[in-house]
């Protein structure tokens, strides 16, 4: 598949995607979303692909926002559809069966913010930055920084960096449980690959079932998050990998999961 805007790789059974713009250090606009869509269909439909790991090509943006020399001419209404497809978007990386890692090595500003934060984790080198300076353009963040920001740092501290526009550090990100983990910037890409390796030695089916689990367990009540549990509990039960590691470790060797989703 051809992409103009992204960088498409794999690497055995990790999926890289590259955010590639770097004249407006990799802003998003339509034709990214469109491109990041069609790159998932490819992840999902490519049943060997067990890991995908977003990042931003070059050594200075993951991506700085939505893309403002678009946004600056769109009417309320366009503004609204681009929203609701970032939206789209975010929701479409949450229902991915694989994990995404966020592997941010610059800038991660505004919608590079949000679109770290609808991955799964965040791996950040030193010198990564993150924010959502919306207000700075007379705007909100529109791609679930209003939403998914407050639920990782709670609700003070989210609305003291949308309406500041504070751009913080890696190290400030990992403090407030934005970003997992932070390394130099020689070492990002190594230690994300170390981590993208070991969730793809694991059962396809029970790591989506985790993704599953808090990712819809987390905005229920708790009896009701606890259901989703015990249903994706019992359905690593119907897929072979669930059999394979309580046997594999009754017989005190390594499970060999094969991965399959059904
Ligand atoms: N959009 C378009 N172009 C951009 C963007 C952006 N978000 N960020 C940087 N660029 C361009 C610059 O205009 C510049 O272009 P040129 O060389 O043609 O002048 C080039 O990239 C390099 O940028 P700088 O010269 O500014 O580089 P600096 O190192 O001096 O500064 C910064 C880097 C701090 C990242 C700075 O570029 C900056 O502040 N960028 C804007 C960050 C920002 O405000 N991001 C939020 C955007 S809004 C948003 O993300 C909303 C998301 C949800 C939208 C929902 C739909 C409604």
């Amino acid at each position: 598949m051809a992409y103009n805007n992204i960088i498409f790789e794999k690497q055995e059974e990790i999926a890289i995607v590259k955010f590639n713009r770097p004249k407006s250090l990799n802003a998003i606009n339509m034709d990214v979303v469109k491109e990041i869509e069609q790159a998932l269909d490819q992840v999902e439909s490519d049943s060997a692909v067990r890991v995908l790991i977003l990042t931003g090509e070059g050594d200075k943006a993951f991506v700085a926002g939505a893309d403002i020399s678009q946004m600056v001419n769109l009417s309320p209404l366009e503004l609204r559809e681009f929203s609701t497809a970032l939206h789209r978007l975010g929701f479409r990386m949450e229902d991915l069966p694989i994990p995404i890692i966020a592997c941010v090595n610059g800038f991660a500003l505004g919608g590079g913010t949000e679109i770290a934060m609808a991955s799964d984790f965040i791996y950040a080198s030193e010198d990564a930055r993150f924010g959502q300076p919306e207000i700075n353009l007379g705007i909100i963040p529109g791609f679930g920084g209003t939403q998914r920001l407050p639920r990782l740092v709670g609700k003070g501290v989210a609305k003291e960096l949308c309406m500041t526009g504070a751009i913080i550090s890696a190290q400030e990100a990992k403090e407030i449980g934005l970003v997992n983990r932070v390394f130099p910037a020689d070492k990002l890409w190594e230690e994300t690959m170390k981590t993208a390796k070991v969730l793809a030695s694991k059962g396809k089916f029970s790591l989506m079932a985790v993704k599953r689990c808090i990712d819809r367990g987390y905005n229920l009540d708790l009896r009701a998050a606890c259901a989703v549990e015990a249903d994706q509990f019992a359905l690593c039960m119907a897929n072979p990998d669930g059999r394979e590691g309580m046997t594999a470790f009754l017989e005190k060797r390594k499970p060999d999961f094969k991965g399959e989703l059904s």
